[in-house]
């Protein structure tokens, strides 16, 4: 058994201390540069702890529901110190310290209610609006995070990269040129892949001398859980990080702490080189409230530390010093007590998000957004005299270059970067001439990871800037896909729609590479995109139609949406439908001419043909397949008209229904996987939206696909689709 509260502890040790060593004189500040400061740390660290407390409170009472705290880590007030409010700060949960010593520099802050409003889940909390407890504040610039321990720090790291280059951008930023990013994280999340990843990357940036403004906080309490960090890991793995500046401090040593950490962000401020302050901290009152920390720590162990409380330390510095006394320590600690509590106690009739309308309102509301087109100059630079309206019919990778080059030419916050597509134009040439036009301000190479790729899409788009990250081949958007799921799509909701990172992800993939590349070339594996709610995924199938899909997403993104613009590889170059007939080629439309973004809206689909026998409901390779096969069943008497769906998430469920109604029977043509493919969802939705015909569907094989012609036992074939749709007419 803990024979004393941390509560307890502060005032008894503090009456019963024997005095440090330093003889201090009363009131002038005992040697300390600036008493004042130290006192606001000590008020804000104060304010926390007793935060904490009132939490704890609160959920005995029924009314807040997540107590992980800060107690033991009130010293990272000085990293709010060290920084101006201006400075985007995404932060570890343990960060009470800050938060109160940063709302201290904004005038009309309100932390208290701010922070029990969040542990509450009421909608008043002003960044989730009582979606979770989380520290934020547009007002404090502090970005909500997510729990997902380290996934953050990709981000940061690309909010830091996006400042660092933004001085003559064409655009300005949210936050300022000379701003810095602090990103905070706990010792043992700095073992995660995510958080090495993006410190590697800021080590790769800096040793090239690319400006990243970032201060690292790794606050280190020897402990994740209940797994202790081993003995100087910590240090030396930090210390080992190339080109990054390591410095140490200890939250027992306060006003030498508020000293280096003001002399660390000084530098990265000055100098836009990334640092890491090793701070250490301790935990108190467990992991959070559900944890008995009892059953993996000595009652000794854990009383042991609160030698180590920071708080105790601030006090004793003030009264070695001969700031304040050992009573008015004490009594500042119970004023911070009564004031949190009375706030706390005011509490009783919390309002809640009460509907799922308003609790999903964030990622699916749509906002007026103007559409940028063009100067005939910035044209120019990218097309020179050979307009591509003027060039004849198109493939599918040439009306997506088209596309992006307008797209750069028009929105100068537009950013084209990812493995390969900048000198060599990408790997199928869809980038082809980006970089030679645009320069590399807004199209560049990046390193080799997919994380560091989304992290960099995450940190300027929340900047401001309209990311257009490309991810090589599909297969290797999974081993980075939360940076997407976790971070990109969430932003929205957890910050009620106040911060948000808009951006298009284009991506290569689906099969029927001929063989060529394998399982990861030739991955078809969408389901991972299709259930993140807000996000949205867009297939093209044809030029035609293309450049439409593309603005769509460009405009969805500008408002903040998260869009995945998946690319059919087989596609890209494919001229034909039937030997030498052209049909998958198209003339270039130019934003905002020919009405070409008609039929490409959000929720809209688009029909070939009009055979009244048959719908064939398809997308991507499935549209050129299915196509292939009308001639054969027509042969047959059977005659389809096929309908692409364009979007796979959110399946443009009304036009599917409204357009199915028209016929008595459907096929469902889907090249991805039979289990968790897209068909199931088409189903679905047919069924829901009350849908009374024949339906059958036709998918590739639950498999990844081999290589070579033994790919063709497992993707779905035209002889599939000819089959199904005789079988489902003759059937009948
Ligand atoms: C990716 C991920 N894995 C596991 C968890 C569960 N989890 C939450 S906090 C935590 C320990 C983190 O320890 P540390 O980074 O030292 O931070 P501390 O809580 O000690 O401040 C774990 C394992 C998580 N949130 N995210
Ligand atoms: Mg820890």
């Amino acid at each position: 058994m803990v024979l004393e509260s941390v509560d307890d502890h502060f005032s008894r040790k503090l009456r019963t201390r024997t005095p440090r060593e330093r003889p201090a004189t009363q009131h002038d500040g005992g040697g300390i540069a600036d008493p004042e400061r130290l006192l606001t740390y000590f008020d804000a660290q104060l304010e926390s702890r007793h935060l904490d407390f009132a939490i704890r409170w609160l959920q005995t009472q029924g009314h807040a529901y997540y107590t992980i705290g800060s107690a033991g880590h009130e010293s990272n007030a000085a990293v709010a110190m060290a920084l101006r409010p201006t400075d985007p700060a995404l932060l570890h949960y343990r960060s009470g310290g800050f938060y109160a010593a940063r709302a201290r520099q904004v005038e009309g802050s309100t932390p208290v209610e701010d922070v029990l409003n969040s542990a509450t889940a009421s909608m008043l909390d002003p960044i989730s609006g009582g979606r979770h407890k989380v520290f934020g504040s547009v007002d404090l610039n502090i970005i909500p995070q997510t729990s997902t321990i380290g996934s953050h720090l990709p981000r940061a790291f690309g909010l830091a990269f996006a400042l660092g280059r933004s001085r003559d951008a064409a655009m300005t930023p949210r936050w300022a040129f000379d701003s810095v990013v602090v990103c905070s994280f706990g010792d043992a999340s700095a073992n995660h892949s995510t958080a090495v990843g993006a410190l590697n990357a800021s080590a790769y940036c800096a040793h090239q001398g690319v400006p990243l403004p970032i201060l690292y906080v790794c606050e280190d309490n020897g402990i994740g859980i209940s797994t202790k960090s081993p003995a100087g890991w910590v240090e030396r793995s930090l210390q080992s990080l190339p080109a990054i500046e390591y410095v140490a401090a200890d939250g027992t040593r306060p006003a030498e702490l508020l000293a280096t950490a003001q002399h660390l962000a000084d530098r990265v401020r000055a100098e836009r080189r990334p640092a890491i302050l090793h701070l250490k901290t301790v935990r108190f009152m467990g992991h959070a409230g559900s944890d008995a920390e009892i059953a993996y720590r000595t009652a000794r162990e854990i009383e042991d530390e609160y030698a180590l409380d920071p708080l105790v330390a601030t006090a004793e510095e003030l009264i070695d010093a001969g700031v304040i006394t050992v009573e008015d320590a004490v009594g500042r600690y119970e004023d911070a007590r009564e004031r949190v509590m009375e706030s706390a106690k005011s509490i009783s009739k919390v309002r809640r998000l009460s509907s799922s309308r308003a609790i999903t309102s964030p990622i699916t509301s749509r906002a007026e957004v103007a559409t940028p087109t063009a100067t005939a100059e910035r044209r120019a630079l990218a097309f020179g005299t050979r307009w591509p309206e003027s060039e004849g019919e198109l493939t599918l990778a040439q009306t997506i270059n088209a596309t992006l080059k307008d797209t750069l030419a028009a929105r100068p916050e537009a950013l084209v970067f990812g493995e390969d597509v900048a000198k060599k134009g990408g790997v199928y040439g869809v980038t082809r001439g980006l970089r030679k036009s645009f320069g590399a301000k807004q199209v560049f190479d990046t390193l080799l990871d997919e994380q560091t790729i989304l992290g960099t899409a995450l940190g300027s788009a929340l900047a401001g800037f309209l990311p257009i990250p490309e991810i090589q081949y599909l297969a290797y958007l999974h081993n980075a896909e939360d940076q997407l799921r976790g971070e990109a799509a969430t932003l929205r909701f957890f910050s009620n729609g106040q911060y948000a990172n808009g951006m298009v992800v284009r991506v290569a993939g689906l099969a029927y590479q001929k063989g060529f590349g394998g399982h990861f070339h030739n991955d078809n594996s969408v389901a991972v995109l299709r259930d993140i709610p807000g996000v949205v995924l867009a297939v093209p199938s044809h030029p035609g139609s293309a450049a439409g899909l593309f603005r769509e997403c460009l405009q969805l993104a500008a408002e903040g949406r998260v869009c995945v613009y998946l690319e059919p590889i087989a596609l890209y170059h494919r001229r034909d439908l039937h030997q030498g007939d052209g049909a998958w080629l198209a003339p270039y439309a130019p934003p905002g001419e020919w009405g070409d973004e008609h039929g490409s809206e959000l929720g809209q689909v688009l029909t070939i043909g009009d055979g009244p026998d048959v719908l064939i409901v398809t997308f991507g390779n499935g549209v050129p397949m299915s196509l292939r096969a009308t001639p054969v069943l027509a042969e047959d008497g059977i005659l389809t008209t096929v309908l692409d769906l364009q979007w796979l998430s959110p399946l443009p469920r009304e036009e599917l229904v409204r357009i199915a109604m028209l016929f008595d029977r459907v096929l469902v043509v889907d090249e991805t996987r039979e289990s968790g493919g897209v068909s199931e969802s088409v189903v679905t939705a047919l069924i829901d939206g009350g849908y009374a015909g024949v339906v059958r569907r036709v998918t590739s094989v639950d498999s990844f696909i081999p290589l070579g012609p033994a790919a063709d036992h497992v993707l779905l074939s035209e002889n599939d689709i000819v089959g199904a749709a005789r079988a489902l007419v003759l059937d009948d």
